[in-house]
């Protein structure tokens, strides 16, 4: 069970089509498979995705961070010795999703070395979560036809839209636009990635009153310390916090602060460990939880599943875990799959899935 190495693979899978949002845009999955290897012969794995519009991380600084700084303080520990680890992550300030990825690379080894699926070993709450899927930036009909396909193919009937463009009736005609296609047998709420003033946020809010969302997330920047505080105090629906709290410090922070009123969780950024930190965290403030999607592909959504489906909370509300669908090609040899709007995790040992070797070959940029 002794880390003997650490690998950070980059690689690059194409989007049929891109994501945007309010903060940027995403063309490729330019994540870093990071691989955990083990004196027994066993080999963890995860997935890094850069967004150096959320965190600052690119591909090469997530490669670097690993390789120079983070590989050297964990080799020789054992995987049961993961707040050890943690700990030795933690000073380094920042790079969520370097020491998200090899803190679930370390988990996938340990459940593949008990022979138990790492859900089990979070929780075991369920073996399954309800899909939420998000629209990215379109005009209506364009969002509106997505949201159909995504209904008639996969069952999936939540829906996140992205909104945060100027002037805000770009983004309240389509959350409109997609309650009058789909009436009350769809569920929606929408995400601002910081994209409004809280004046703006507060104006389209009572443009879409009659929408009956959700939730709204991230409408406007936390550094608007005032103003935020201003636009959640007058919701009436919980304000999610996303890329606002990177860590449970964070959370405590904005939510002491009036800035939120509900947590995303993204293993992508937080891993199992911190993850479940943030979960205590968020079930002790009596705080709604939403597994959130960092534009993961299938290795991020499969940890993302393992994590939202061990816990009551994180599996009550759907999760964001099918925008992988936007994918043209995946690494995985068993893809997941989507049916009635429900994602079934693995009952394998691990976080539950194979990378192809071929398909890495293939895709992998160091080579
Ligand atoms: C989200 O919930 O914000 C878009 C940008 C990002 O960092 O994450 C995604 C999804
Ligand atoms: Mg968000």
């Amino acid at each position: 069970m002794k880390i003997t190495a650490v690998e950070a693979i980059p690689f690059s899978i194409p989007y049929s089509k891109p994501l945007r949002f309010a903060s940027g845009e995403v063309h490729a999955a330019e994540h870093v498979l990071v691989r955990v290897r083990t004196d027994d012969g066993i080999v963890g794995v995860a997935e890094a995705p850069p967004r150096p519009f959320t965190y600052g991380e690119t591909q090469d600084g997530i490669i670097a961070v690993i390789e120079k700084v983070f590989a050297p303080q964990i080799v020789g520990l054992t995987l049961l010795e993961r707040e050890v680890v943690t700990t030795r992550l933690a000073r380094t300030v920042g790079n969520p999703t370097a020491k998200s990825a090899v803190d679930m690379a370390i988990w996938d080894a340990l459940g593949k070395s008990l022979g138990m699926p790492v859900a089990d070993l979070l929780g075991g709450y369920t073996d399954r979560m309800r899909v939420s899927h998000m629209l990215g930036f379109d005009d209506p009909a364009t969002m509106v036809a997505e949201a159909e396909k995504m209904r008639d193919v996969y069952g999936i009937s939540t829906f996140k839209v992205k909104v945060g463009r100027r002037p805000v009736h770009l983004d309240t005609a389509v959350v409109r636009a997609l309650r009058e296609r789909f009436g009350n047998s769809v569920d929606l709420y929408v995400d601002g990635n910081r994209g409004w003033t809280p004046s703006e946020s507060a104006r389209a809010m009572k443009d879409m009153a009659d929408l009956d969302l959700l939730f709204a997330e991230e409408l406007c920047p936390a550094d608007d310390v005032i103003g935020r505080r201003w636009l959640v105090g007058q919701l009436d629906v919980p304000f999610i916090a996303d890329e606002s709290v990177p860590t449970a410090a964070d959370v405590t922070r904005e939510i002491l602060a009036g800035a939120a009123t509900a947590i995303s969780i993204k293993t992508a950024r937080t891993g199992f460990t911190a993850s479940r930190r943030v979960h205590h965290l968020a079930e002790g403030l009596g705080l709604e939880v939403v597994i959130g999607n960092q534009i993961d592909g299938q290795v991020g959504t499969a940890c993302a599943l393992a994590f939202g489906s061990a816990f009551e909370s994180t599996s009550r509300n759907a999760g964001e875990l099918s925008n992988f669908l936007d994918m043209t090609d995946d690494l995985l040899t068993i893809p997941l799959r989507i049916s009635d709007g429900y994602l079934h995790r693995s009952a394998c040992a691990g976080i539950g899935f194979e990378i192809d070797p071929d398909k890495l070959a293939h895709y992998r940029l160091d080579r």
